[in-house]
Protein backbone atom coordinates (compact mmCIF):
# COMPACT_ATOMS: atom_id res chain seq x y z
CA UNK A 1 0.00 0.00 0.00
CA UNK A 2 1.28 3.15 -1.29
CA UNK A 3 1.74 6.29 1.71
CA UNK A 4 -0.51 9.33 0.56
CA UNK A 5 1.60 12.28 2.11
CA UNK A 6 -1.96 14.42 0.97
CA UNK A 7 -4.19 12.22 3.03
CA UNK A 8 -4.90 15.01 5.12
CA UNK A 9 -5.87 17.28 2.60
CA UNK A 10 -9.39 18.24 1.38
CA UNK A 11 -10.58 16.35 -1.72
CA UNK A 12 -12.78 18.64 -3.73
CA UNK A 13 -14.08 18.60 -7.30
CA UNK A 14 -12.68 21.40 -9.10
CA UNK A 15 -14.77 23.44 -12.45
CA UNK A 16 -11.95 22.21 -14.78
CA UNK A 17 -12.66 20.27 -18.12
CA UNK A 18 -10.55 16.73 -18.50
CA UNK A 19 -12.32 15.14 -21.68
CA UNK A 20 -15.54 14.67 -19.29
CA UNK A 21 -18.15 13.71 -21.55
CA UNK A 22 -21.71 14.81 -19.89
CA UNK A 23 -25.21 13.50 -21.15
CA UNK A 24 -28.43 15.94 -20.53
CA UNK A 25 -32.37 14.46 -19.94
CA UNK A 26 -34.23 16.90 -20.70
CA UNK A 27 -38.31 16.32 -20.03
CA UNK A 28 -40.89 18.13 -22.52
CA UNK A 29 -43.71 18.78 -19.96
CA UNK A 30 -43.14 22.38 -19.43
CA UNK A 31 -40.98 22.82 -22.09
CA UNK A 32 -41.05 26.79 -21.27
CA UNK A 33 -38.96 26.49 -18.64
CA UNK A 34 -36.89 22.90 -19.73
CA UNK A 35 -35.47 24.90 -22.25
CA UNK A 36 -34.12 27.52 -20.20
CA UNK A 37 -32.91 25.11 -17.89
CA UNK A 38 -30.96 23.25 -21.00
CA UNK A 39 -29.33 26.43 -21.63
CA UNK A 40 -28.33 27.01 -18.62
CA UNK A 41 -26.69 23.61 -17.88
CA UNK A 42 -25.43 24.10 -21.60
CA UNK A 43 -23.92 27.64 -20.72
CA UNK A 44 -22.09 26.40 -18.05
CA UNK A 45 -20.32 23.64 -19.50
CA UNK A 46 -19.12 25.10 -22.47
CA UNK A 47 -18.48 28.50 -20.63
CA UNK A 48 -16.11 25.82 -18.38
CA UNK A 49 -14.15 24.38 -21.54
CA UNK A 50 -16.46 21.19 -22.73
CA UNK A 51 -16.98 20.87 -26.41
CA UNK A 52 -21.07 20.84 -27.69
CA UNK A 53 -19.38 17.86 -29.12
CA UNK A 54 -18.71 16.20 -25.64
CA UNK A 55 -22.85 16.89 -24.77
CA UNK A 56 -25.37 14.72 -25.57
CA UNK A 57 -29.04 15.71 -25.22
CA UNK A 58 -32.15 13.39 -25.17
CA UNK A 59 -35.72 14.42 -24.38
CA UNK A 60 -38.00 12.71 -22.38
CA UNK A 61 -41.90 13.39 -22.40
CA UNK A 62 -41.91 14.54 -18.06
CA UNK A 63 -40.26 14.09 -15.23
CA UNK A 64 -41.56 10.80 -14.33
CA UNK A 65 -39.56 9.44 -17.44
CA UNK A 66 -36.20 10.85 -16.73
CA UNK A 67 -34.94 7.83 -14.73
CA UNK A 68 -35.50 5.28 -16.68
CA UNK A 69 -33.13 6.94 -19.43
CA UNK A 70 -30.74 8.67 -17.05
CA UNK A 71 -30.11 4.81 -15.91
CA UNK A 72 -29.73 3.49 -19.44
CA UNK A 73 -27.30 6.33 -19.92
CA UNK A 74 -25.44 5.89 -16.91
CA UNK A 75 -25.17 1.89 -17.53
CA UNK A 76 -23.18 2.59 -21.23
CA UNK A 77 -20.40 3.95 -18.92
CA UNK A 78 -19.77 6.87 -21.57
CA UNK A 79 -20.54 9.56 -19.44
CA UNK A 80 -18.75 11.17 -16.67
CA UNK A 81 -22.13 12.83 -15.26
CA UNK A 82 -26.01 12.95 -16.40
CA UNK A 83 -27.44 16.02 -15.84
CA UNK A 84 -31.33 15.66 -15.53
CA UNK A 85 -33.44 18.73 -16.34
CA UNK A 86 -37.35 18.78 -15.44
CA UNK A 87 -39.69 21.56 -14.16
CA UNK A 88 -42.56 20.10 -11.92
CA UNK A 89 -45.41 22.26 -11.14
CA UNK A 90 -47.84 21.53 -8.52
CA UNK A 91 -51.63 20.90 -9.95
CA UNK A 92 -55.08 20.74 -8.21
CA UNK A 93 -54.70 17.25 -7.96
CA UNK A 94 -51.99 14.89 -5.81
CA UNK A 95 -50.27 14.07 -9.47
CA UNK A 96 -47.44 16.15 -8.57
CA UNK A 97 -46.33 14.78 -5.01
CA UNK A 98 -46.16 11.22 -7.08
CA UNK A 99 -44.15 12.63 -9.84
CA UNK A 100 -41.59 14.65 -7.99
CA UNK A 101 -41.01 11.99 -5.51
CA UNK A 102 -40.55 9.16 -8.03
CA UNK A 103 -38.58 11.76 -10.07
CA UNK A 104 -36.32 12.42 -7.20
CA UNK A 105 -35.98 8.70 -5.83
CA UNK A 106 -35.40 7.58 -9.22
CA UNK A 107 -32.49 9.87 -9.74
CA UNK A 108 -30.79 9.09 -6.45
CA UNK A 109 -31.23 5.49 -6.65
CA UNK A 110 -29.72 5.76 -10.42
CA UNK A 111 -26.37 7.39 -9.48
CA UNK A 112 -26.29 5.02 -6.09
CA UNK A 113 -26.04 2.14 -8.19
CA UNK A 114 -24.34 2.96 -10.81
CA UNK A 115 -21.80 5.38 -9.29
CA UNK A 116 -22.14 7.52 -12.30
CA UNK A 117 -23.11 11.28 -10.91
CA UNK A 118 -26.51 12.30 -11.95
CA UNK A 119 -27.51 15.75 -11.05
CA UNK A 120 -30.88 16.50 -9.79
CA UNK A 121 -31.60 19.49 -12.09
CA UNK A 122 -35.35 19.26 -11.73
CA UNK A 123 -37.42 22.26 -10.43
CA UNK A 124 -40.41 21.92 -8.06
CA UNK A 125 -42.29 24.37 -7.43
CA UNK A 126 -46.14 25.54 -6.06
CA UNK A 127 -46.11 28.37 -8.86
CA UNK A 128 -44.93 28.69 -12.53
CA UNK A 129 -43.83 32.46 -11.51
CA UNK A 130 -41.60 30.20 -9.01
CA UNK A 131 -40.40 28.38 -11.69
CA UNK A 132 -39.19 31.23 -14.20
CA UNK A 133 -37.48 32.87 -11.32
CA UNK A 134 -35.60 29.52 -11.15
CA UNK A 135 -35.05 29.20 -15.08
CA UNK A 136 -33.08 32.44 -15.47
CA UNK A 137 -34.82 35.89 -13.60
CA UNK A 138 -34.69 36.67 -10.60
CA UNK A 139 -33.19 33.37 -8.59
CA UNK A 140 -30.54 32.14 -11.31
CA UNK A 141 -30.98 29.13 -13.25
CA UNK A 142 -30.92 25.88 -11.66
CA UNK A 143 -29.77 24.64 -15.52
CA UNK A 144 -26.72 26.16 -14.84
CA UNK A 145 -25.76 25.37 -11.12
CA UNK A 146 -26.49 21.58 -12.50
CA UNK A 147 -24.16 22.08 -15.24
CA UNK A 148 -21.23 22.98 -12.47
CA UNK A 149 -22.54 20.63 -10.23
CA UNK A 150 -21.70 17.87 -12.75
CA UNK A 151 -18.23 18.81 -13.94
CA UNK A 152 -17.69 19.56 -10.21
CA UNK A 153 -18.96 15.71 -9.81
CA UNK A 154 -17.19 14.56 -12.64
CA UNK A 155 -13.73 15.88 -11.26
CA UNK A 156 -14.47 14.40 -8.22
CA UNK A 157 -14.64 10.46 -9.01
CA UNK A 158 -11.59 11.31 -11.25
CA UNK A 159 -10.16 11.90 -8.27
CA UNK A 160 -11.31 9.57 -6.32
CA UNK A 161 -10.46 6.97 -8.66
CA UNK A 162 -6.86 7.56 -8.77
CA UNK A 163 -6.86 8.01 -4.59
CA UNK A 164 -5.05 4.75 -2.75
CA UNK A 165 -7.68 5.02 0.32
N1 LIG B 1 -44.39 16.00 -15.77
C1 LIG B 1 -43.53 17.01 -15.55
O1 LIG B 1 -42.38 16.96 -15.99
N2 LIG B 1 -43.94 18.11 -14.86
C2 LIG B 1 -45.20 18.21 -14.34
O2 LIG B 1 -45.52 19.26 -13.74
C3 LIG B 1 -46.09 17.14 -14.56
N3 LIG B 1 -47.44 17.23 -14.03
O3 LIG B 1 -47.73 18.13 -13.25
O4 LIG B 1 -48.29 16.41 -14.36
C4 LIG B 1 -45.66 16.02 -15.29
N4 LIG B 1 -46.49 14.98 -15.55
C5 LIG B 1 -46.21 14.00 -16.57
C6 LIG B 1 -45.35 12.86 -16.06
O5 LIG B 1 -44.02 13.29 -15.85
C7 LIG B 1 -45.31 11.72 -17.08
O6 LIG B 1 -44.75 12.17 -18.28
C8 LIG B 1 -46.68 11.13 -17.38
O7 LIG B 1 -47.37 10.80 -16.19
C9 LIG B 1 -46.52 9.83 -18.23
O8 LIG B 1 -45.81 8.83 -17.52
Amino acid sequence: MTFDTNRNLPIVGNLINSEFVFAIVCSRFNDTITKRLLEGANDALIRHGVSTSDIYEIWVPGAFEIPVVAKTLAETGRYNAIICLGAIIRGSTGHYDQVANQCASGIQKVQIDTAIPTIFGVLTTDTIEQAIERSGTKAGNKGYESGLSALEMANLMKQLDKKDF
